[in-house]
């Protein structure tokens, strides 16, 4: 496809004229868009960006104060990319957001057809119910809600919690396939599981046996940090980081080996202290959150510095590279399971 100007230029008086009939009838010329709709590689409209931890988190304590979680329903402050503002959307394809919830607080049970996954960042006591299940909530582990599956989450501990949510609403929304409902009986779901319930039968390496997986989600809906560092470490210990993603890992679906979710993948690495990553570039825009550490990240040339707590994202097809000026730890997620399903996916270590 040529990188041209549109055809629009130069038209005639009787093409003008034309267009304006085309219009009354509720079409247009393809030869004048066509460029813009079919480009020869990604153009993003969604900027690289950093969303300071610091003052999120003074902004979400503001909101505590003004609002509760059961009146907010989510107590959430949306991450908008600047490049999409008004949108609710962190990238073409992904919402974002801070979650707080504080001590007492219940976010009420409710299900919807989009996935959420989450990643908690300070805070203890904090717990998500999913599919009568209490997971609770330590910092950094990951856990999902997976499409169509109730979920509340409550705090029985003394201090705020904190987390950060990632779903898929604009992908819903593209295919306009949203549906939602509230718990139909009372705050909280009924608990029918005990904790640690769905780890046990299916994250240990072993399954119930003759399990046939069930729906397009993982059985496990918690990832523990505790689990993930301890891999990382002995990992880092073994030696021989990638070039471009130091020791990088992604959460997986431990039925099908595929990721956790169909249309989400998330993913965590560890870089050492002094690690200076070759440069890559893949067409799912990508939500990093800084799990520990801190360090750079070039995007596009443009140079995110970020510590514990930070978010932020690089967009489809944008070069970027991280280096780690002391050890760290990276959590990320984007749309790659969509985009792999459909054939779309694409990736480049690039040569410097
Ligand atoms: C949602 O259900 C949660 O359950 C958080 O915590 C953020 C953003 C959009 C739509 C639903 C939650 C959300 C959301």
């Amino acid at each position: 496809m040529s990188d041209t100007q549109p055809v629009s230029r130069a038209e005639s008086p009787e093409r003008a004229a034309l267009y304006g009939r085309l219009d009354k009838a509720d079409s247009a010329p393809l030869w004048a868009v066509m460029s813009q709709l079919v480009t020869p590689e990604p153009r993003p409209r969604c900027v690289p960006h950093k969303w300071n931890y610091a003052a999120m988190r003074k902004l979400l304590l503001e909101a505590g104060d003004l609002i509760t979680a059961k009146e907010a329903e989510r107590r959430v402050l949306v991450l908008e990319n600047p490049g999409i503002r008004g949108i609710s959307q962190i990238t073409q394809s992904l919402y974002a957001g801070l979650q707080l919830i504080l001590p007492g607080e219940i976010a009420p049970s409710h299900r919807h057809a989009a996935s959420a996954l989450r990643l908690i960042i300070e805070g203890h006591g904090g717990y998500t119910a999913v599919s009568g299940e209490r997971i609770p909530m330590a910092p950094g582990d990951f856990i999902l809600t997976p499409s169509w599956t109730f979920h509340d989450h409550g705090n029985l501990g003394d201090d705020p919690v904190v987390w950060l949510d990632g779903l898929d609403v604009p992908i819903v929304n593209l295919f306009d396939a949203s549906f939602a409902e509230a718990y139909p009986s009372g705050e909280t779901q009924r608990v029918e599981r005990i904790p640690g319930e769905a780890l046990a039968r299916y994250g240990t390496n072993m399954l119930p046996i003759e399990y046939v997986p069930e729906g397009a989600s993982s059985p496990v809906f918690h990832y523990p940090y505790s689990r993930v560092k301890e891999a990382l470490g002995q990992i880092e210990n073994a030696g021989s980081p990638d070039e471009c993603h130091g020791y990088k890992l992604q959460y997986v679906n431990p039925a099908t080996g595929g990721y956790p979710m169909p249309t989400m993948g998330a993913f965590v690495q560890q870089m050492p202290s002094g690690f200076n990553g070759r440069p890559y570039r893949s067409t799912d825009s990508t939500v990093y959150c800084v799990r520990e550490g801190q360090g750079v990240s070039s995007i596009n040339g443009e140079l995110i510095e970020w510590g514990a707590g930070d978010v932020f994202v690089t967009p489809s097809w944008c070069v970027t590279s991280h280096k780690a000026s002391e050890h760290a730890v990276l959590f990320s997620f984007s749309d790659r399971p969509a985009q792999k399903a459909l054939g779309l996916w694409r990736e480049q270590r690039i040569n410097d």
